[in-house]
């Protein structure tokens, strides 16, 4: 059955099932609301879903029911399948969605040359949302909307967006390192290749044993998702329920991944581990580790790369990560490095008492695997983060319209209105 036939057949039977439950159990509370969590970036209300992956404080990151380091040999089509129909694809499946995503990988010349046209110093980042932005005179879910598509119809078209964006990102990312890194020319895509081989190829760094391409598939696929309230999906899925097309949401998305507490915050790790790295000329032992680090949490600074907002163990994308380093470049100095702090912070940030999780996070480890196989420039890092997340929430558009979400819009109340409820709840 081809993926669309797939798809068309769970929206109609889990839209029914939605329907049935919504009107038997419409009123089931899922979760409350303070002032502190109203003022504090909505952290923890439960008001979104996302049938994609969830990410528990114990486990970290599940797709689809399956921990993420039971995904970490599959390539990201199989992920993107996945994501979109709860299943892994068969063998025949997965051949046919890898032929389908390999011819849609061309990026219109116009978009280069738009791209050619800003200063050349602009951030790598903004020439990933624009190069987004600038294609979506192609998409098909706007072309449809304009015809009349029905409302259970819009996934269809917001499918073929989805697979054209997961195609085309990694081409656009490719073009953009080579021409803000002034690394040659443009290296065009090549058909026969999966989409993570061919990303590593068209970014041009030598790879004589094929890790860089594996360490992109891994990367492309510890990336993909994380469930629907950060920033970039819950950004995607907004834009995206105003039924503005896959490229306006997706471009939005990224412009906050851009931002320094999300996605920029890989980049931030890696120079903290270089600058350790530096000081103390090669790699530290674990007492001068946990030393500087005493150092920098009394100087108020917080350690890069530990901690997170929801989990409270060590990110499985980190130990994924780290597996790959151990297997490949475990004599790496860089590599090194990241592996004696992860041997030393945990038990320092242990010991203070207002941190939840003293454990690595995601950006720990990767930017070190990245720097080692010579994408050295660190603004680029969140680009290849983009490549990767466009994947998840692309797949998160198709399901929200596939079961007829509607746009999303919360209740918003003034200050005022919280302090004169807070004041009435007390004299009660
Ligand atoms: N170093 C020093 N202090 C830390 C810390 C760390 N790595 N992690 C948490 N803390 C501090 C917090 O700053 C907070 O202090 P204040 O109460 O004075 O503000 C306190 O411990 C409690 O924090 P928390 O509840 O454990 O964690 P938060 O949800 O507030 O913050 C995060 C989460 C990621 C912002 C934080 O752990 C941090 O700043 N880590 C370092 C930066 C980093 O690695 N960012 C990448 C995040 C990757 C991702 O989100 O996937």
């Amino acid at each position: 059955m081809s993926l669309s036939d797939r798809l068309a057949s769970i929206f109609e039977s889990q839209r029914a099932e939605l329907k049935s439950f919504l009107k038997d159990h419409g009123s089931t509370e899922i979760s409350g609301v303070t002032a502190q969590q109203a003022f504090g970036g909505v952290r923890g209300v439960r008001c979104l879903i996302c049938d994609t992956s969830s990410v528990e404080p114990e486990t970290g990151l599940i797709i689809r029911g399956r921990p993420i380091n039971d995904l970490a040999d599959r390539e990201p089509e199989e992920i993107l399948f996945l994501l979109l129909t709860g299943e892994l694809p068969s063998d025949e499946e997965k051949r046919e969605l890898m032929k389908d995503l390999a011819g849609r990988r061309a990026v219109p010349d116009y978009v280069w040359n738009v791209l050619g046209a800003l200063p050349e110093n602009t951030h790598p980042m903004t020439l990933f949302t624009t190069g987004i932005l600038a294609m979506r005179g192609g998409s098909k879910f706007a072309e449809a909307y304009d015809f009349g598509a029905k409302k259970e119809d819009y996934w269809k078209s917001m499918l073929d967006d989805c697979l054209d964006i997961v195609a085309r990102v990694p081409v656009l990312a490719a073009g953009i390192y080579r021409m803000r890194f002034d690394r040659g020319p443009r290296i065009d895509p090549d058909s026969s290749l999966s989409l993570a081989r061919d990303f590593a190829r068209m970014l041009g760094l030598p790879d004589p044993g094929g890790e860089f391409a594996d360490l992109m598939r891994l990367y492309l696929v510890m990336h993909s998702d994380h469930e629907s309230g950060n920033v970039s999906a819950m950004t995607t899925a907004t834009v995206n329920s105003a039924l503005s097309d896959l490229y306006y949401s997706l471009s939005a998305g990224m412009s906050g991944l851009a931002g320094p507490l999300h996605g920029l915050a890989n980049q931030e790790c890696l120079k903290w581990i270089l600058m350790v790295h530096e000081k103390f000329g090669g790699v530290p032992t674990e007492k001068q580790i946990e030393e500087f680090t005493w150092e920098t949490l009394n100087s108020g600074k917080v350690i890069p790369g530990y901690g997170h907002a929801v989990l409270t163990v060590t990110d499985p994308r980190f130990s994924g990560f780290f597996a790959f380093g151990m297997k490949h470049c475990a004599d790496d100095e860089i590599f090194r490095t990241v592996a004696r702090v992860f041997e030393a912070v945990p038990k320092v940030l242990k010991q203070v008492k207002k941190i939840r999780n003293p454990w690595p996070n995601v950006d720990a480890g990767s930017g070190a695997l990245l720097y080692r196989y010579g994408i050295v420039e660190f603004p680029y890092y969140t680009v290849l983060f983009g490549v990767s997340r466009a994947i998840g929430v692309c797949a998160q558009a198709v399901l929200a319209r596939g079961l007829g979400f509607p746009i999303i819009r919360p209740k918003s109340v003034t200050t005022e209105w919280v302090m004169k409820k807070a004041s009435a709840a007390k004299s009660q």
